[in-house]
């Protein structure tokens, strides 16, 4: 097997982009891709502060490093979910990481906020534990980004996290998921940052690539709750599509995104008001984390 670009011997192939590269060839295209999503959707300009959420996990330190490579002025955000021992080890991941860059990581603990951590939300509430637990890190991350001064935070999903994302909201026409699913989230209020995916191009088998060639000490376990997740089950059935035709997902999300999300645009619309508690934006007139809180407060 040959690198396409110089010809020596290739480390990895894309059967989806009839490739195979050699290390700093396939390192070459991973940043190459990002470069192109970053420029494509407009996520960012070099003058810009991003906050870059990481989980510890090999994709959100692939896209800090990457950026940081880049040059781009980044900080990273680190959530910290109260998640028994996987979230003390994979907090201690990226604090290894920023030290060793000398650069900036900010730590934000979802149980000062919430009154709770998450494996005691369950108990709490009847919302499931990762439907609370992405309630609350979509909120603390944008309230991060505008105490800090941040007009973008970028996230490390990956072309199968967003394929397998697309499938669940088909399989239930879930059609307000489906309006919102794009690589780049504008903000369409002043307390609503942007929300950008520039990893959205590469495939979870390339960003795994990215960082071993990279050598990142990234976090290998699941949070314990995504066990039996039903999001693991899609991305399965996607990868047995992908094994027999090299493309699918590619040609599942990049059809939708082009062909299939301006049907589904304007139902994105919605009129955005003020939390009557927090100030942070809602539908409604309380924002679905103030509620949480409130569950929890009332549960002790
Ligand atoms: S961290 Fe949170 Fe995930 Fe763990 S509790 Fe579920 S949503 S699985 S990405
Ligand atoms: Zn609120």
């Amino acid at each position: 097997m040959k690198c396409r670009k110089c010809g020596g011997t290739a480390v990895l192939e894309l059967r989806r982009h009839n490739a195979a590269f050699c290390a700093p060839d396939f390192i070459e295209f991973f940043r190459r891709q990002v470069g192109e999503a970053v420029r494509r959707h407009r996520m960012f300009t070099r003058e810009e502060s991003v906050l870059v959420a990481v989980s510890g996990g090999k994709d959100s330190l692939g896209l800090w490093d990457v950026l940081l490579q880049e040059g781009y002025a980044t900080t990273g955000l680190y959530l910290d979910l109260g998640i028994f021992d996987y979230s003390k080890e994979s907090r201690a991941k990226c604090e290894a990481f920023a030290a060793q860059r000398g650069a900036p990581l900010l730590v934000v603990s979802v149980e000062q906020d919430l009154g709770a951590a998450i494996p005691e939300v369950q108990g709490a509430t009847r919302r499931p534990t990762c439907s609370a637990c992405g309630l609350s890190k979509r909120y603390l991350m944008n309230k991060a980004a505008l105490e800090q001064g941040f007009p973008v935070v970028a996230t490390g999903h990956n072309l199968d996290d967003e394929a397998a994302t697309l499938f669940g909201s088909i399989l239930h026409w879930q059609t307000e998921p489906l309006a919102r699913q794009s690589p780049a989230l504008p903000s369409t209020h002043p307390k609503l940052v942007r929300r950008v995916k520039p990893l959205y191009r590469l495939s979870e088998r390339e960003t795994a690539a990215y960082a071993f060639l990279r050598r990142i000490d990234y976090i290998v376990d699941e949070c314990p709750f995504a066990k039996g997740a039903t999001s693991l089950m899609h991305k399965e059935i996607l990868n047995q599509l992908e094994d027999v035709s090299p493309g699918a997902k590619h040609n599942f999300l990049f059809g939708f995104l082009e062909k299939g999300r301006p049907a589904f645009e304007r139902l994105a619309d919605v009129t955005l008001n003020e939390c009557a508690r927090c100030g942070q934006v809602t539908t409604g007139t309380l924002c679905g984390f103030c509620k949480l809180s409130d569950q929890i407060k009332r549960a002790r």
